[in-house]
């Protein structure tokens, strides 16, 4: 499929950038990558084209420490100059729209309703957000940032301080609310989740982002490499079923393991054909990386069972791709996500080394999103 992607603000501009680095060689499934800042140096920092930047908001007042609301106004003033900035590429050639942004600052998580709304009008494709969710230790001083568990005491660590955001989760939550109704899904992340103990999202954050597009890459994707195609191919009206248009919560698994090929074997990849795999060898790694990838660590912690819908596409050198493996992955989801909303793919990547699958879990109920709501409430 095609997606056009747009970061917004700090964090949706280099989530934006690592999606694009993200692109499989063989691959290619953008549109266009756009990145919008009100903030020049973020956009400066990104290696989208310069003509796919776009700075707003200047002159019309905005401050520094301006606060969500002011910023939900300034992205309403601004969505239909930043569909202009789209024309730029191809947006009429997209399959659906992914609008990543940081929640918990206010650039991103303010002008985002709005030019989701603004692309609903004016293109008949998805639109789906893909929204960071706020570390505690951003908000709340209390929180853990050492190593002695969820409830110490300790703060940052002196020399590794991050100047704090006591309104992060309330802006989360606001812009989760926004979201609601308008978003045809939320794909979440959930920066709480993949920061180390006494780490800050500036620390980590790259690494986080290079995880995130991986996945992304992935399930977007999906299909085979252009030169060769997939026993079932997942196109953009699978996808849209699976993340349907009522702005489900959605979450993402990943799972892989490297395995050897004929061109990782001889390095130069002179031998064009790969070498006899093992029918045991390939069932066994595609069922290693979807169990992996169902019950390892998720973008968003939640129970996959609370799922309505759920995706599986493992991808990887075309020999390693077992058929009968990969649909017991699919009934694997299936029994686990209960209902029939499974869909199953396939991904051939002939250059790849890794064999890989990525489930897309459609609807989910999380803990975590209500914990942020009663630290809004704590802070508001
Ligand atoms: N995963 C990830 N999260 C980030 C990154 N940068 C920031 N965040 C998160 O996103 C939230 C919003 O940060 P920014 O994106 O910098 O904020 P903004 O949208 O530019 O809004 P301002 O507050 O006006 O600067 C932060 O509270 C962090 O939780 C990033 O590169 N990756
Ligand atoms: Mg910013």
């Amino acid at each position: 499929m095609q997606l056009e992607v747009i970061g917004v603000g700090g964090a949706g501009c280099r989530i934006a950038d690592a999606i694009r680095a993200a692109e499989p060689a063989d691959r290619s499934f953008l549109t266009d990558v756009f990145v919008f800042d009100t903030d020049a140096a973020t956009l400066r920092r990104t290696v989208v084209p310069e003509s796919h930047r776009h700075r707003y908001g200047q002159g019309t007042g905005i401050d520094a420490d301006d606060d969500l609301e002011r910023r939900s106004e300034m992205g309403e003033t601004h969505a239909e100059e930043l569909l202009e900035a789209l024309d730029q590429g191809t947006p009429g050639e997209a399959d659906a729209f992914l609008i990543a942004v940081g929640l918990g600052g206010a650039t991103g998580g303010g002008t985002a309703p709005a030019l989701v709304a603004a692309l609903q009008r004016r293109y008949d494709a998805p639109v789906y957000v893909l929204a960071t969710l706020p570390a505690d230790r951003e908000f709340d001083p209390d929180a853990d940032a050492g190593d002695t568990g969820p409830h110490s005491r300790t703060t940052a660590a002196a020399g590794n301080a991050e100047p704090p955001r006591p309104t992060a989760a309330s802006n989360a939550v606001a812009t989760m609310e926004r979201l609601e109704g308008l978003a045809s899904a939320v794909v979440c992340f959930d920066n709480e989740a993949w920061l180390r103990p006494g780490e800050t999202v500036s620390d980590t954050r790259d690494r986080c982002n290079r995880e995130l597009a991986g996945r992304v890459a992935a399930v977007f994707a999906g299909g085979g490499s252009d030169d060769s195609v997939a026993q079932n191919v997942i196109d953009a009206s699978d996808i849209e079923r699976i993340l349907g248009n009522e702005s489900a919560i959605v979450a993402l698994g990943y799972g892989d393991q490297d395995v050897e090929t004929s061109s990782s074997r001889f390095g130069l990849g002179l031998l064009s054909t790969d070498r006899d795999v093992e029918t045991s060898e390939a069932v066994s790694a595609v069922e290693t990386v979807v169990r992996k990838g169902i019950h390892g660590k998720l973008t968003l912690e939640c129970d996959p069972e609370t799922a309505a819908r759920g995706l599986l596409v493992v991808g990887g050198p075309p020999t390693w791709l077992n058929r009968q493996a990969i649909a017991e992955g699919r009934r694997a989801l299936q029994s686990t996500v209960g209902g029939n909303g499974v869909l199953g793919g396939d991904a051939p990547r002939p250059d790849g080394e890794t064999v890989f699958a990525a489930i897309v879990l459609a609807g989910v109920e999380s803990e975590r999103l209500e914990e942020l709501r009663a630290a809004a409430d704590r802070t508001a």
